[in-house]
């Protein structure tokens, strides 16, 4: 038994969508829960005017009835309300009448950071457009859409993830001074899940370790480029005896420089993951290119953008790793009924000395 996703989508086409296999029926989603984090995906200081545009929220096409899952898949959708700009430029089909709207112009001044150049070479594009509506971040509001149902799922387990920005106090004024200078910004986020018991993910192999798990969920992110669980890079420059959490009386640790993850296997305590994203790649004060056009030294392209995502970020990896854990407990505890899987839960935390510390 496993959960998946699998998303389609682009940022100016009609909607994005998402297509959840693996859950078990009868779980209560509830669409204010799920819409509250499209919002808050969507809030967040330096985002772009796209924001405005768009007022996210979930339609479910497929899967429920009344509310409960139907343990088939779960189709969802979030549709781009800027599409009615680019009716023309993002059509699905040849389309019809005077080329109108955004869109119409062919991008050929790929940015450095975005996909627009390996996109370019690798799926042989004259126009960049149909590299970078797919790579745009806007396909994370789908994925958060599916957090929200991975977090309903684990919440009957008692598991909450939680992400946030880092350094929330430093951030405002990064962006005030990078917006000024027409820049833009990155920064890191958190992500803590509270009340994973021990034993999801497996040292039995690579795939199955729920550090590379995590890892690969948070990295999948645009804009992420480092991640690290527990204390990370800063384990390599201690010695083995101040790096590790000693088991006390009662299998109790006093710290989690490990973050919550031993040889792959989640040990109980809190499972911590930060992620570094770099700055966005769309300046307003672009940087050197190529034009793909002529092969002649270009500005790159200009166009809408946010300062900073970093908030969105914290929203986004939150989802996947809600998803990821998600994941992991249904391998480990099963069932095609909410009741079997909660059930091989409750069995198993009666085999084993541990309890849940929130
Ligand atoms: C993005 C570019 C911007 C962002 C977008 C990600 O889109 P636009 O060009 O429409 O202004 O706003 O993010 C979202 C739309 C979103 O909902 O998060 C990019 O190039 O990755």
């Amino acid at each position: 038994m496993t959960l998946e996703v699998v998303t389609a989508g682009e940022s100016h086409g009609p909607a994005l969508v998402a297509i959840v296999t693996g859950l078990p029926a009868g779980l209560v989603l509830e669409r204010d829960a799920i819409d509250a984090d499209l919002r808050r995906r969507q809030q967040g200081y330096g985002r772009s005017p796209r924001q405005q545009i768009e007022q996210d929220a979930v339609e479910v096409l497929a899967g429920l009835r009344h509310g409960r899952t139907l343990g088939t898949p779960l189709a969802l959708v979030v549709r781009n309300r800027d599409h009615k700009n680019w009716e023309w430029g993002m059509s699905p089909w040849p389309p019809e009448g005077e080329p109108s709207g955004k869109g119409v112009t062919p991008v050929t001044l790929p940015r450095p950071g975005h996909a627009d150049l390996a996109g370019a070479f690798k799926y042989g594009l004259a126009d960049v457009r149909d590299a970078l509506e797919r790579a745009s971040a806007r396909q994370t509001a789908v994925l958060v859409a599916a957090g929200a149902v991975a977090k309903a799922l684990i919440a009957e387990i008692g598991i909450f993830v939680r992400g946030f920005v880092s350094d929330e106090a430093g951030l405002q004024r990064r962006i005030d001074e990078a917006r000024a200078e027409r820049d833009t910004v990155g920064g890191v986020v958190d992500v803590r899940a509270q009340g994973v018991p021990p034993g999801l993910g497996s040292y039995a192999s690579r795939g199955e370790r729920l550090d590379a798990r995590l890892a690969a969920a948070v990295m999948g992110i645009q804009a992420v480029k480092g991640v690290e669980i527990g204390d990370g890079f800063a384990l390599a420059e201690l010695r083995g005896s101040q790096a590790h959490d000693e088991i006390l009386p009662g299998y109790v640790r006093e710290t989690n420089r490990a973050g919550g993850i031993e040889a792959g296997v989640s040990n109980g305590q809190e499972i911590v993951v930060r992620a570094a994203m770099k700055p966005l790649p769309t300046l307003m004060k672009p940087l050197q290119s190529v034009d793909l056009e002529t092969g002649e030294p270009a500005e790159a392209l200009v166009e809408r953008s946010d300062v900073a995502a970093v908030e969105a970020l914290a929203v986004v990896a939150e989802a996947a790793v809600a998803f990821e854990l998600a994941r992991a407990a249904r391998e480990k505890f099963g069932g095609d009924a909410l009741g079997d899987f909660v059930g091989a839960w409750r069995a198993y935390l009666e085999r084993i000395p541990w309890q849940p510390t929130r």
